[in-house]
Parts: C-alpha cells; structure tokens; sequence
C-alpha cells in the first residue's frame, strides 16, 4: 500500500533491534518487503507515517522554546519513556542546540570536565531555522541563507526507551566526515553501513570501534557551505549510514542532547564544536620535536644506549621513552631496582642534554601486593577510591599486573589521590610526561575477575555492533559504579576523566592518552594505538589524523614505522617523512619486532629520515605558531584539503595529502615501491619546498595550478611539500633537539604572491611555562612583504626575547634580479638571486 513505497535506499530499519520475520513486522505496524541479491536495504521498515510522539504547544524560555511531548501508543520498546522535555536552545549565531529528555525524571547526562560555556545568540541574525512536525513528532532545521534543510528526523520515528534512544536524520549530501575512532577515510561509507562508538583496546582495522569515541559529524554541502552535528551522549552509540543520504542515532542511554552548527564554512564548524567542547591545550614546544619508544628497552642501559645511538647518528631526539618494562612487576608509580635502579639517573643524564623523558603509566593498580609493599594501592584503601573487597564496585580486572583495581577519576577524592601518586613518583623520577594506556579501560577479563553480575545494563535489550558482541568484553563491568553513574553510562569517559586527572601537575603537562572522549584534546595528545607496519595502515594514518583534528586534538599521530609486525627499510623511511608532518611524532615498536630505530638502517635510508627530521625540526617555530592558533582560535593543525578550499570539489575526498595549517602541501609516498606520485594541486601558485636536484626541481620553483593533479618525482629520499603563495613561514635551523634548536637564529621564507605579496606570523614563548598566552607571557610577530619590502611587526613583546634572530630569508617568486638589498635601512652586501627558480636569498 501507499504507506510502504519507500525506495529501498530511504527505507529505515523497523527491526533494529532483532530480526523479525514478516508475522513480527507486520504485527509492530512496518512494511515488509524482502530484496533479493542486496544486502544493504532492510527487509522490515517504518511506513511513511508511524505513531510515535505528539508534541504539545511551543512556549518561549529565554533562550529558546520548550514543548512536551507525549506518547499514547507504547513503542516495540521496553520501558518507553512516554512523556519527553523537548528543549530548544540558540545557543550562537551558528549553533542550535536541541535536547530530549525525560520530562518527568532526571536521566543520566553527560557532564564535560570544565563544562560547557554559557552564551546566547541574538535571534535576529541566526544561520538557522527550525520548523516542527508535531504529529509524530519531527523537527527540520535549515539553513536560513538559502533554506537548506541540515537535518529532518521526521524520515522515521523518534524512539525514547530507557535503554535504547533512536533519532533518524536526513543528510544534506553525502560528504560526510568524523564519527570517529574508526579505520576509515576521510569520507565515510553511506551504502548500509554502521559505526559503533565504543570505546575499546582494539588494534585499528576495519569495522571495529576503536580506543575514541567522537559522536561528532561534520557533512559538506554541495557549495561550499558545511554544517556539523553533535550528539553529546557516552552511552554505546551506533550510527547507521544510508545512501538517502541519512544517518540514524541508536544510543543505549542517557538522553539526546544535540548540538547543530552552521558554519557557513567547515573551519567555522570546527571551531563552533569546539567553542562546545573546548579549545585544544598548548603543547609544551619540546613535544613537538622527535619522540623514540617500543617496548622492549628492557634495562635503563638499553635506553641509554638507544639515545646515544640516535645522537652519535645525528638525529634529532627530544624525548625518550620507556614502556612497562621500567615498572616493578608491572606495577605503575614503581621502578625495577635491577633492571631500572638508576632511572632517576638516566632521566637527569637526559635532562643536562636538553632531552626529556615519558614514562607509560596504566590506570590499573595492582591489588596483590602484600599490604604495606605498595603505596598507591594501600593509599587508595585508606582513602576509600579502590576497595579491597567485591563491594559489587566490580572494578577488579586482569590487567598487565595480574590483579587489579581501577580508579574511578569521576570521584574527586580518586583524582587526589592519583595527583598524590604522580607527584611522589615524580618527587623520585622527574619525568617529563605522562602516557596513558589501557585507558579505554582495557582489561584481560570479561567484566571482572568474578564475572557480572545479571542486569538490564549488562544485558541491554539492544547491544550495537561491538567487537566482542557484549558491550563488557575486554573491559569493566557495565554495572561497575562509579561516583557519577554506572559504568555503562561512563565508560566512553574513562579515558577523558583520566586524562583530566593526569594533566593536573604544575606547569605545562604532557600527557598522551589512547583513549578519547570529546574535549579530551584540552588535557592531551592521543596516539592512534596499535597499527600494523604496513602500508594499507601508513595510508589510513593520514585520515585518522586529520580526524582527530576534527575532534579538537590537534596533538596526534600514529607509531612511526608501526607497531605491530616488523617494518621494512623502505616502509620506515616512507613512514618517518610522512610522521614528520604529523602535529605528534613518535616512532614506536612492539617487542617482538625487528628494531626500526632510524639508526638502525643503512646509510641512505638514515640519510633520508634525517632529512626528514631536520626538516621538520627547521619547520617547528611555524608548526608551534599553529599550535597557538589552535589553542587560542580553533584552527586545524594538520588540515584536510576540504577545510581550506571547501569550494573545490576535487578536494571534498581527499586524504592522501593534506596541509599544516592553510599553507603547507604534503604530499607523501603511501605505496610500495612507488618513485612518483600524483598529487593534486589546488588553484593557484605553488612553490616547490623539498629540493629534488636529481629532477632539477629546485626550492622555490614555482607551478601555476589552474586547480590539477600533477605527476610529481617522489625517490626514497624525499617527501614532496609545497608552499602556497602569499604566505611567509618563520624556521629554524635544525638541531639535535629542540632546546638547542630554538636557540638558533630564525630564517624566513617567503612565498610572493602573483601581486607580490605575502604574510605570516610567529608565536614564541618559553616554550613550557602554563598559561603564557593567557598570562601574556609571550612574543608575537607578524610579517609582511609586498611592494618589494618584507617588514616584521611587533604586536606583542613580552617574556624573553633573548635568542630571536634573524639570519636570514629567501624569497620565493621574486620577478627580477634586485639590484640592491637593505636591510633596517642598509645596504646588504651578500644576497644571491636564481634567474632560474626567481628566488632571492640572504
Ligand atoms: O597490551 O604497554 O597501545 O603502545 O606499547 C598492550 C605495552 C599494552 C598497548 C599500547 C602500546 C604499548 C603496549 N600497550
């Protein structure tokens, strides 16, 4: 009949829940109509009008409308949630927020550390409008400017059970990015598939939910415009994606709270999220240099030794680490008096060389010991945050220790205490940073060492699609209580709370989590977890990276060479040119595994990565700036094409390339054997910045794009990267690590637009101190060359300036030899000109 005519691309599943045969269908109200040969579309969907919930009258709040909305007829569901709070709030000019809750009792809600900023949009000039369908109940957003509708979840029913929320939606276009952590493109998949936010200890491959969990989307528009869309709920989440386009919310708890921003443009999207979620941290400036780990440096020797190498190889080295072979027994705030009996040492040793040191540190804490052996854990009884009984707190799990007890950083008390514990290890061990494993939690148990106990949270009516099949494998029990909630509602959490916890030291932290949450890129940096040495995974770090961005954490990247299996010379070489343009970059190896230390290889391949490494290094004062710029606005370090040119359709997809800031073009070799590779160019003059003298391609050359992919040479020693016109980048001369480097005079380069033009800016502090942007610690310069002259601005001069030359420059684009050059007015004896590349040195 007329009410079951959908297409099958824009049938939406009426039998999410379990399969039903067509007696079931037909019995919950939905259409049956079985398909032969595609397994995409569902069998059983919703007819064009399903009941659902009534929403009584709109009245205006001060920020918005409210509305009640009730349901008559229960759903399939058990525990409906029969009456619901609608609240609609126009929270900016850019951004509506929507919530669903429960109008007569209070649900378990997210609660972000440092919480969500209060602020108000004047209505007048709002991006958006929103229109309801009050029978079922449905609601139509759009973009005023040209009616566009972002979101309409009137396509399907809106479902509110206790256990199982779902809120269908309709995509303004098939762009579609983030939903993270998954093993995929840029752009996701909408032909029938689903992706599962659960947090979990899970080597990244396809279809599997990962360590994150970012129930943020951001969707381009066909011109230009992009919108993005956040569901702030921590419960297991599973998005369906069909080729309507439309996507569908299925979250197992809490309630909805959706936040819709308008852009106009994606960086506009971005930094609406993140005026949600907050704004990234600034990074401590060493921790952009060369990080080295694996695990397996199994005496304080080795990792002596390893350093060493790096330096009598001269490769540039910021900071050592050290995995779980430090720990006594595995157990964290613990050393090995054998293996790692002069650790305090070696980390002073490090600290004279103007290095820096990271340590893991896990989140279980073993319960084994003999009373009075371990501190932490004898601390944490007292202090009543891990119990020594099954007090139904089932947080004992398996872990690397054997036994162990997992804190609970909702609690306040719990978070003390764990400052406690970093503090007094430090007091002994001055190290440097902190890396957060395990944190999803990940346990070697299902559930706990006794198993769970038989509830609707560890059998809810609904589980989405995890690895495992249960929502506790390798992980707590859902009904694990914790101070704010269940498990089951916070476990996405576990990983931000922790990171929270951790980044509360004095000074600037560092700290590195594998687990993430929303807003976790304002305590840390994440690390894309266990990827395999190859090149399939080499190719989808690119991705992952930039979707992190997308998340608000800028500080990411992958294990350098990989880390699970044994790399090749080629692959590691391939991996450290592209890992030098990742915002972190660490190489770090699994145990087993052949060593892929730079120093380790032979002698061109250790020429290639050490040209990669100075060249990152020679790039850090512009890559720190960026990270100001992120700090303080919201801008993407490494940045897909999509968000600077977002008028180009030819950059909607890409994800082999991408740029630091708006200005820098990386274009790697991501394939085997490979000595070219075609990278695509977007509109306008593109300066060659990697040297290949072979190929007579020469620094500073320029290329006129007309928007084109171009052929490029790309041998084994070389990564390509352009600079786009009209821009000035402050460097450095490289150096073996970053405290000497930042003492080295600055050089500029110049890119000259058609016009002439070009400008940058430089950020410089201290480079560690907390807080010096906010405190006004800091020095900031911008430059600016045209009409044949390039002067440095001084808009902020404070902190110390000691150290801040200027060498040197070189001018890209510059039409005709000078005939002279001043310099503060004098004349300047010693530039060079190439009539060849029109580039200018001095
Ligand atoms: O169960 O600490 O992702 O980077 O080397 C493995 C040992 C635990 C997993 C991390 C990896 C780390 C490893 N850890």
């Amino acid at each position: 009949d007329r009410e079951c005519t959908a297409a099958p691309e824009a049938r939406f599943d009426c039998a999410r829940d379990r399969t039903l045969t067509r007696g079931e269908c037909e019995e919950r109200g939905c259409c049956y109509g079985p398909l032969s040969g595609s397994a995409g579309p569902p069998w059983c969907f919703y007819p064009r009008s399903y009941p659902g919930y009534t929403m009584g009258p709109l009245s205006p709040t001060t920020r918005g409308q409210t509305a009640t909305l009730t349901r008559k007829k229960p759903s399939y569901l058990p525990k409906d949630i029969s009456s619901l709070r609608l609240e609609v709030i126009e929270e900016t000019t850019g951004c509506l927020h929507l919530t669903l809750k429960d109008a007569s009792s209070q649900r378990y809600e997210v609660h972000l550390p440092g919480g969500i900023p209060e602020s108000s949009a004047d209505n007048q000039s709002v991006f958006y409008a929103a229109e309801y369908q009050s029978d079922p109940f449905g609601f139509i957003v759009r973009r005023r400017s040209n009616g566009r509708v972002i979101m309409n979840t009137t396509v399907a029913p809106l479902l509110f059970a206790d256990q199982y929320l779902q809120m269908s939606t309709s995509l303004a276009s098939s762009l579609v990015s983030g939903l993270g952590e998954h093993y995929t493109s840029i752009l996701l998949d909408l032909n029938w598939t689903s992706l599962t936010l659960w947090n979990r200890d899970m080597a990244p491959h396809a279809d599997a939910n990962l360590y994150g969990a970012h129930p943020f989307y951001i969707v381009q528009e066909e011109d230009g415009f992009a919108h993005g869309v956040f569901l702030l709920n921590s419960n297991a989440i599973e998005v369906m994606l069909q080729p309507t386009p439309a996507l569908t919310w299925v979250s197992t708890g809490g309630i909805l709270d959706l936040y819709v921003f308008l852009g106009p443009d994606p960086q506009s999207v971005i930094r609406q999220y993140l005026h949600i979620i907050g704004y990234p941290m600034m990074p401590p400036y060493w921790s952009l240099g060369f990080h080295l780990c694996r695990w397996g440096y199994t005496t304080s020797k080795t990792t002596r030794r390893v350093a060493q190498s790096m330096h009598d190889a001269n490769f540039p080295l910021d900071v050592q680490w050290n995995d779980l072979d430090y720990a006594n027994k595995r157990r964290v705030f613990t050393f090995d008096p054998w293996r790692f009996g002069d650790l305090p040492e070696i980390v002073d040793e490090f600290h004279q060389r103007g290095m820096k040191y990271i340590l893991i540190l896990d989140p279980g804490i073993s319960s084994s010991s003999l009373p009075g052996t371990y501190p932490p854990f004898d601390d944490g009884l007292k202090r009543d945050v891990v119990s020594s009984a099954n007090l139904g707190v089932v947080l004992y799990l398996q872990v690397w220790p054997g036994p162990t007890a997992f804190p609970d950083f909702t609690n306040p008390e719990t978070r003390t205490w764990w400052e406690d514990c970093i503090r007094d290890f430090h007091s002994k061990v001055p190290v440097d940073g902190l890396w957060i494993d395990m944190n999803e939690p990940a346990s070697f148990v299902q559930g706990s060492v006794e198993g769970c106990p038989d509830s609707d949270l560890e059998n809810p009516p609904y589980t989405p699609r995890v690895v495992g099949g249960r929502l506790n494998s390798g992980t707590l029990c859902m009904s694990a209580q914790q101070k704010l909630s269940s498990h089951y509602n916070l476990h996405n959490l576990y990983g931000l709370t922790e990171a929270y916890a951790t980044s509360e030291d004095s000074g600037r932290p560092f700290v590195l989590s594998r687990s993430s949450y929303p807003s976790i890129g304002r305590f840390s940096g994440v690390w894309t977890g266990d990827v395999r040495s190859d090149w399939e995974q080499l190719r989808f770090s690119i991705p992952a990276v930039l979707q992190f961005g997308l998340f608000g954490v800028p500080l990411v990247g992958a294990d350098v060479c990989g880390f699970g299996g044994d790399t090749t010379e080629e692959l590691c070489i391939r991996w450290m040119q592209l890992g030098a343009f990742y915002p972190f970059m660490r190489n770090h190896n699994d145990k087993p595994n052949a060593p892929q230390e730079p120093y380790v290889f032979g002698q061109k391949a250790q020429a290639a990565m050490r040209t990669a490494l100075n060249l990152r290094y020679s790039l850090l004062p512009f890559l720190y700036t960026l990270f100001h710029h992120t700090h303080t606005s919201a801008d993407t370090v490494a940045r897909p094409l999509f968000i600077e040119f977002p008028t180009d359709p030819n950059c909607q997809s890409i994800d082999k390339q991408f740029l630091w800031g708006s200005l820098l073009l990386i274009s790697p070799v991501l394939e085997e054997g490979a000595v070219e590779l075609a990278a695509y160019l977007p509109r306008g003059t593109w300066y060659i910045f990697t040297r290949l003298v072979l190929f007579s391609f020469l620094q500073g050359q320029p290329f006129y794009s007309g928007g084109q992919y171009l052929l490029l040479p790309a041998p084994l020693d070389i990564i390509n990267i352009h600079v786009r016109e009209g821009h000035i980048i402050p460097q450095q001369e490289p150096a073996l690590t970053t405290t000497a480097s930042r003492r080295n005079p600055f050089f500029l380069t110049v890119a000259l637009s058609a016009g002439g033009w070009a400008r940058g800016d430089l950020f410089w502090d201290d480079g560690e101190s907390l807080d010096t942007f906010e405190t006004q610690n800091y020095c900031y310069l911008i430059f600016i060359a045209g009409q044949s002259q390039i002067v440095s601005e001084l808009v902020k001069l404070n902190g110390d300036l000691d150290g801040l030359v200027l060498g040197g420059l070189q001018v890209f684009g510059v039409p005709s030899p000078p005939r002279f050059v001043l310099a503060n007015g004098e004349k300047v004896g010693d530039f060079t000109y190439r009539t060849d590349t029109k580039v200018s040195l001095l």
